[in-house]
């Protein structure tokens, strides 16, 4: 089968839009650091709509820090992708021309540097991940031990971390006298556009406080509230396509119907016109942030380890279970809800009922696993904020204790059969070896996972209320399954 790439596209089916741009006549002034499934279909989405609408110096120069799989898709495309919407409705086809090409940066990391540090480059974005950004996620401080940062202070000219390659890069940009560009963390992290300005204004300070000075002074950090459920990709998915596209695509990303950007603005200089495409450009996100964090990425969490230790592989599939529905909902109203304030004029159920459906999209098959990785890393902004809340007003922590007995039980890495799960998380080692001192000893259990103050602070540590609600969850699952348990207390 023929593969998709700028000869091939004149081949592709009437029904898929193509880009309606001279690709050889536009520019590169965006770089994109973690250029995943995410970035491709939402950034790199909109940012196709300007393209389209004749902007012509927003092209994207995608970058990898981890591994060339991307590239090594694209590069032989021309970077060409196609983004398949699915939802209840049916599905939707577009073919995407705005990243120009992908680098690697492990491969050639002074290309990459020469790339963020060029006149042109005018916005350096990033979808890393939430534990890319080597920093402690109860404090938001940049973690100095990690190997990574350890590694770029000691080697900058050839960094590994997303935050070694900001500060080198910008470094470069100083001493050419180039102005600085705006770095747009586009991860779910809680004000991630303050979270990264932290870490790389503490970098830089560990190499040149006048660097630190100048980077304070003339880069922006915006905060970004970014929302699209995007599975990771099969190859089931790639076959699939193939048979409707009538070409091979390996670089192809699925997606939902719907889309939500939410900006701050606040750039260092020139930017897309992204509120001509549907962004929202606001003075704060913080409100959406919460709201989105809190009530989409808490509920996932929490149906990711309580479906996948159930039995079920989706989240549409576990969608079709009562239990999970009416817990899902009992969670969002009592557990969430009761600490979010409402914008004004928002029709919060109208946005929870909504979120269910797009849970229960049929279209996607967005696997518990994935959404199950890097809790430690996931867990502060998705829950504990709203514990605390709840826990200084007296509130209900029932179902968040449930959460977190879970994600205990599944960090123990093995199912109700006895099954191996495969656990991914930066601190997988040290939470397995702490469970498995204590095997099955739910109290233990618990205190020993609430010890850890990089991600329970310390006053979760040490918050009686929690310890004894947690292991009662936690007892309740050993004894009779995680699904039985939630069917009788929902
Ligand atoms: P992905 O697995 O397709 O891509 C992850 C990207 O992050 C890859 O380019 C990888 O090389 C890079 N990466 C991973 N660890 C890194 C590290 N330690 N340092 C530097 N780069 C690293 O995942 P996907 O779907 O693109 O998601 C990425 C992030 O986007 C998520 O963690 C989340 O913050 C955000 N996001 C994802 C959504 C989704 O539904 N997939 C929706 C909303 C936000
Ligand atoms: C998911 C998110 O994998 C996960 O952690 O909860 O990627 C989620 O799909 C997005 O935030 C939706 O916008």
């Amino acid at each position: 089968m023929q593969r998709l790439n700028a000869d091939t596209l004149k081949q592709v089916s009437a029904r898929v839009e193509m880009p309606q741009y001279d690709r050889t006549k536009v520019r590169a002034g965006i770089v994109h650091l973690g250029i995943g499934a995410f970035h491709r279909a939402h950034q790199a989405w909109y940012t196709e709509q300007l393209l389209n609408q004749g902007a012509a110096d927003w092209q994207i120069i995608g970058a990898s820090l981890r591994s060339a799989g991307v590239q090594q898709q694209l590069a032989p495309q021309d970077g060409l992708y196609t983004l398949v919407e699915r939802g209840a409705e049916g599905e939707r086809f577009q073919v995407v021309g705005a990243v120009k090409e992908v680098l690697v940066g492990p491969e050639d990391p002074q290309a990459l540097l020469a790339a963020m540090a060029a006149a042109d480059t005018k916005i350096v974005s990033l979808t890393i991940t939430e534990k890319g950004y080597c920093h402690d996620p109860a404090t938001g401080n940049l973690n100095l031990e990690h190997p990574d940062i350890q590694h770029d202070l000691a080697q900058l000219h050839n960094p590994t971390s997303a935050i070694g390659y900001l500060v080198a890069a910008l470094r470069q940009r100083r001493e050419a006298g180039v102005p600085s560009f705006t770095a747009m963390s586009c991860d779910n992290l809680p004000d991630n556009g303050r979270v990264l300005e932290q870490v790389v204004i503490q970098f830089a300070e560990q190499v040149d406080t006048e660097l630190a000075r100048w980077i304070q002074a003339y880069t922006r950090f915006p905060c970004t509230m970014v929302d699209r459920i995007v599975p990771a990709t099969t190859e089931a998915d790639r076959a699939e396509l193939e048979s409707q596209l009538g070409l091979r695509d390996e670089g192809v990303v699925l997606a939902e119907p719907f889309s939500q950007w939410v900006i701050e603005d606040n750039f260092a200089g020139p930017r897309p016109a992204w509120e001509a495409v549907g962004a929202l450009l606001v003075k704060d996100v913080y409100d959406y942030e919460v709201m989105k964090l809190r009530l989409l990425n808490g509920s996932h969490s929490l149906l990711a380890y309580t479906g996948y230790l159930s039995g079920f592989a989706t989240v549409s599939e576990l969608m079709t279970e009562p239990a999970f529905v009416r817990l899902c909902k009992v969670f969002m109203d009592r557990e969430v809800g009761e600490t979010l304030k409402v914008p004004t004029g928002f029709d919060m159920e109208n946005y929870k009922r909504q979120l269910r459906e797009r849970f229960a999209n049929p279209g996607l098959k967005h696997r518990t696993w994935q959404i199950a990785m890097d809790g430690s890393q996931k867990i502060p902004q998705r829950w504990l904020q709203t514990l605390r809340e709840q826990l200084a007003g007296e509130g209900h922590i029932e179902l968040l204790c449930l959460a977190l007995a879970a994600w205990i039980r599944y960090l123990t890495g093995v199912g109700e059969q006895g099954q191996a799960i495969d656990v991914q998380d930066p601190l997988v080692e040290r939470l397995q070896s702490l469970l498995k001192m204590y095997e099955r000893n739910a109290p233990a259990q618990v205190q020993a996972v609430l010890g850890i103050q990089e991600i329970f602070g310390a006053d979760l540590s040490n918050e009686p209320r929690l310890q004894s609600c947690i292991s009662d969850w936690l007892e309740r699952f050993y004894h009779q399954g995680v699904l039985a348990t939630i069917r009788a207390a929902t």
